[in-house]
């Protein structure tokens, strides 16, 4: 089901590995390249297709959450409900194949997915250690955010910590200051660009010194190292540093976890206060907002508590007749099944595939009851969910086995784990940003209705 697809044999049959080692571009290059052929492409959608129709509003869709509704342009990555995501037409098994991986390393890293998403190019191995290098230049946190940050009680919840020093940062946006000064519209994503950059470059070490301060406080936080990759850094100022077999999931886990279209609920919040012009830091810390929610990126945290107290109340070695159960105890307690479910896929989802596949390369993960547990439930919970008959998707979203791994390599605080989702969803969404910008995207404004009103247009 999750096979490489065409798209990678056209790109190593047109010997993109040959070009792979020469190019040395910025990302900034090579969106000058592509920018305006996008932007062509866009003129000719309005100009030529701007009546085509692409699907019906039902009373459904406006009373439904809008599920399904096809409405929101989104370049970086499309959602297949069967085949699951696509970055520019790339599974993720094609980008393991293609996208560089850290030094020694063999995942995916943040750097080689932001540049497939902002570009829809795979970067070279140059490419992606000079744009390693450039956001650990920029790393260092602002002094004033560092106060911000260590001012805070130890008892708020990570995400809103996260999202303050997101929204705080904006202090610095240079979009913002071009914007007061009257730059051109076409001059727009230039700016955009650069917050991005820069905002993607402090996450790690904002979002660390948040995991220090209330988990492991006094410690000094090590500083950037200049020839680490962006999470080899993140694991670093974590603590973790030493521990390469974390250090790799974690970028796994980032470079998965970075965009999944735009209908999300963080990708969309970040996209709509994107489109007032409030610069990225701010839009960016408004999805961050949506993805603290238990239906949404919260949902790692839930699955782990809920897989950690059917162990304590069943034990170790639990059956799979006794999670049965256990499921079914959730279900009628009128709970949800965390992990489980989506809004558009209808199979199991092919990011908890490549992270099982980690597990699958380690023995030591493969003996852990904790992981051990996880891939039980996803052997007993879809049928369950089938015979309950309410949830469109039976099958495992990414949350239902994204904790266990940092539980059982020692980061066991799951309160802290969306964070982790939001240092990861900073790709997708300030990507988008800068397409908004360079596509002049409007300001974001659906119609609304009142039930009178809907009433009222049916017997029209
Ligand atoms: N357990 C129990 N019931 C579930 C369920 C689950 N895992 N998933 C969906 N349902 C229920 C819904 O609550 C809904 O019930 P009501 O009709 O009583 O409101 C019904 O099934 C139909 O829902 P749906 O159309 O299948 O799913 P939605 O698009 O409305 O919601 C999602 C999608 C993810 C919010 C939902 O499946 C869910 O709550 N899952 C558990 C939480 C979770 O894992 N969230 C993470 C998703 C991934 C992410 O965004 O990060």
């Amino acid at each position: 089901m999750f096979k490489s697809s065409a798209s990678t044999t056209r790109y190593l049959s047109r010997g993109f590995a040959q070009r792979r080692l020469a190019s040395t571009k910025t990302v900034r290059d090579v969106l000058e390249e592509v920018i305006p052929k996008k932007q062509l492409q866009l003129k000719q959608l309005k100009t030529e297709h701007g009546q085509a129709v692409l699907g019906d509003v039902k009373v459904e869709h406006v009373v439904g959450g809008m599920r399904g509704l096809k409405a929101m342009l989104w370049e970086a990555s499309v959602l297949d409900p069967n085949e699951g995501i696509r970055f520019h037409g790339m599974t993720i098994q094609d980008c393991q194949k293609v996208l560089p991986a850290a030094p020694g390393g063999k995942e995916i890293i943040a750097e080689s997915m932001f540049w497939l998403l902002l570009t829809g190019k795979v970067p070279t191995e140059a490419e992606t250690r000079q744009l390693s290098r450039e956001l650990a230049e920029k790393g260092e946190l602002p002094e004033y955010i560092e106060k911000l940050i260590d001012s805070l009680p130890t008892t708020l919840h990570p995400m809103t910590q996260l999202g303050m020093g997101v929204a705080a940062l904006n202090h610095e946006s240079k979009f913002q200051a071009a914007y007061e000064q009257g730059i051109k519209k076409s001059e727009y994503w230039t700016y955009a660009l650069e917050d991005s950059i820069n905002l993607l470059a402090r996450l790690p070490a904002l979002a660390a010194r948040i995991y220090r301060n209330i988990y492991n406080p006094g410690k000094p936080i090590p500083k950037i190292n200049k020839d680490l990759d962006l999470v080899g850094n993140y694991a670093n100022m974590l603590g973790f540093g030493d521990n390469y077999d974390l250090t790799e999931y974690l970028r796994l886990y980032i470079a998965i976890h970075g965009d999944h279209e735009g209908g999300n609920a963080s990708a969309h919040t970040s996209h709509l206060v994107g489109s007032t012009l409030a610069d990225p830091y701010l839009s960016y810390a408004a999805g961050l907002y949506a993805l603290a929610g238990p239906l949404h990126g919260l949902a790692n945290q839930e699955v782990l508590r809920w897989q950690m107290s059917m162990q304590k109340e069943l034990g170790d070695n639990i059956s799979h007749d006794h999670i049965r159960e256990y499921l079914w105890r959730t279900l009628k307690s009128g709970q949800v099944v965390p992990g489980y479910g989506h809004g558009v896929l209808r199979n199991p989802d092919p990011r908890f595939m490549a992270l099982q596949e980690f597990c699958e390369t380690r023995p030591e993960l493969l003996a852990d009851p904790i992981v051990q547990l996880v891939k039980k439930t996803y052997e007993v919970a879809p049928a369950v969910l089938k015979e309950h008959g309410k949830t469109k998707n039976p099958y495992p979203n990414v949350d239902a086995a994204s904790g266990c791994v940092l539980y059982h390599y020692g980061l066991t605080q799951f309160k802290y784990y969306t964070v982790i989702f939001g240092v990861s969803r900073a790709l997708g969404c300030l990507t988008q940003y800068v397409w908004a910008k360079a596509l002049g995207l409007p300001i974001e404004r659906p119609k609304s209705l009142s039930m009178d009103a809907i009433e009222k247009l049916i017997k029209q």
